[in-house]
């Protein structure tokens, strides 16, 4: 199944709203899940990432209230929150906060918009819908999806007139100060500012981001996203204990984050650090060197050549990070046996997805090889499909 998304879902999240509503929406607009190609857990660490928006979007159709109620309610289930925009952006106190569920996403959106400088107080409320084709915990980054469509809702509707580095900005804090889930820049960069056939090359210690063609059609390549069914989940502990490592590290080896350690320097100092901080830190240290190799290979000789480059990242947060699990193993074993030329587990790990850059050839055999070990290890059966680079958020209609 390859991306579904297009006029199909547009039309239903407008019919969804109509249904839920019983009018109809001012427009409706869009943000992508992502895959991160290379750069995992350096983002928090002030690093490198190479990440690219797929072709599995979440939109969100939208009107403006008279009044100052929001109501945000979802496909994916019948409850409608309500809320008033003074309540949101005053906060709302804890256990309010936690009973929001999914709708946190959104409606952190709303506070940050305040924090970061809209004048929240006279601005009108408003119904949005949201669907979906971006997989709910498959590491596919569905909650900046969330975001950045509603970002670029309200950023027009209520003529906000932020940048896309501030929108960035706005959905990062949602996700960090608002929801709770204490994570980098990455999902949101790419939600916002991929731009289409690229990935997104982004220094996420000043945020500039720049688009690195991947050719993967002219080559004959896809992305296989093997999704294990793991379900995973930022918010939690082990995350958190990741991004503590680092910051450990970073403290005892005197430097504001591991961005400015080298390995050299990293192995010099390795006594003063605990054999598991070491190996986290060597983990940061050493995929901020991939994510440069990786794009100086892709301008240089195209995506053919950074394979050994995907299973090097994978072999270091499998062994030195401890973020993978034995089905993300699996599935990056059995891609790399049967045609794959690259693979690696993709975004915050404990579970979800494997992405493996195959020739379109061997697609199948692939997915027919990676179907039948899960099969017989006792595996839930994974999740298939191939992604395209694609644009970020954007109105649809
Ligand atoms: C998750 C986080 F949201 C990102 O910020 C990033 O740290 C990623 O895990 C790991 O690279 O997707």
């Amino acid at each position: 199944m390859s991306g579904t998304g297009g006029n199909d879902l547009v039309d239903e999240t407008q019919a969804g709203f109509e249904a839920r509503f019983e009018y109809s929406p001012s427009g409706i607009w869009s943000a992508p899940g992502r895959v991160n190609l290379i750069g995992e857990h350096t983002d928090y660490n002030e690093g490198f990432v190479l990440p690219f928006a797929i072709d599995r979007r979440t939109f969100g159709a939208l009107a403006l209230r008279d009044d100052d109620v929001i109501r945000v309610s979802s496909a994916a289930g019948d409850d409608v929150v309500e809320v008033r925009v003074a309540d949101v952006a005053s906060g709302l106190d804890g256990e309010k906060r936690a009973a929001l569920g999914w709708a946190a996403y959104p409606l952190g959106v709303v506070w940050a918009f305040g924090r970061l400088g809209a004048d929240l107080a006279g601005l009108p409320g408003f119904d949005v819908h949201f669907d979906s084709d971006v997989p709910i915990g498959a590491g596919l980054s569905s909650s900046a999806a969330i975001e950045g469509a509603l970002a670029v809702a309200l950023n027009e509707v209520w003529r906000l007139d932020f940048d896309g580095a501030q929108l960035v900005d706005v959905c990062h804090r949602a996700e960090n100060d608002f929801v709770g889930a204490p994570t980098g820049i990455l999902d949101q960069s790419a939600a916002l500012l991929a731009e289409e056939g690229a990935a997104l090359f982004i220094d996420c210690r000043s945020g500039a981001a720049e688009p690195v063609e991947l050719g993967l059609e002219a080559s004959d390549l896809a992305i296989l996203v093997i999704d294990t069914k793991v379900a995973h989940e930022h918010a939690s502990g082990e995350y958190a204990d990741r991004r503590a490592a680092c910051e450990r590290a970073a403290r005892e080896l005197g430097v504001r984050s591991l961005r400015d350690v080298t390995l050299e320097q990293l192995i010099a100092a390795r006594e003063t650090l605990d054999g598991v901080t070491f190996r986290r830190a060597r983990h940061i240290v050493t995929e901020n060197q991939r994510v440069l190799d990786t794009v100086a290979v892709l301008r240089e000789a195209g995506a053919t050549e950074i394979g050994d480059l995907m299973f090097a990242s994978h072999r270091s947060m499998r062994d030195d990070f401890e973020i993978s699990t034995r089905e993300l193993d699996l599935a990056v074993e059995i891609a790399l046996n049967y045609g794959a030329i690259g693979a690696r587990m993709t975004g915050g790990g404990f579970g979800g997805s494997v992405i493996a850059l195959t020739p379109t050839w061997l697609i199948s055999q692939v997915q027919v090889s990676v179907d039948g070990a899960f099969a017989e290890h006792g595996y839930t059966a994974p999740e298939m499909f191939v992604v395209w680079p694609s644009r970020g958020a954007a109105r649809e209609r």
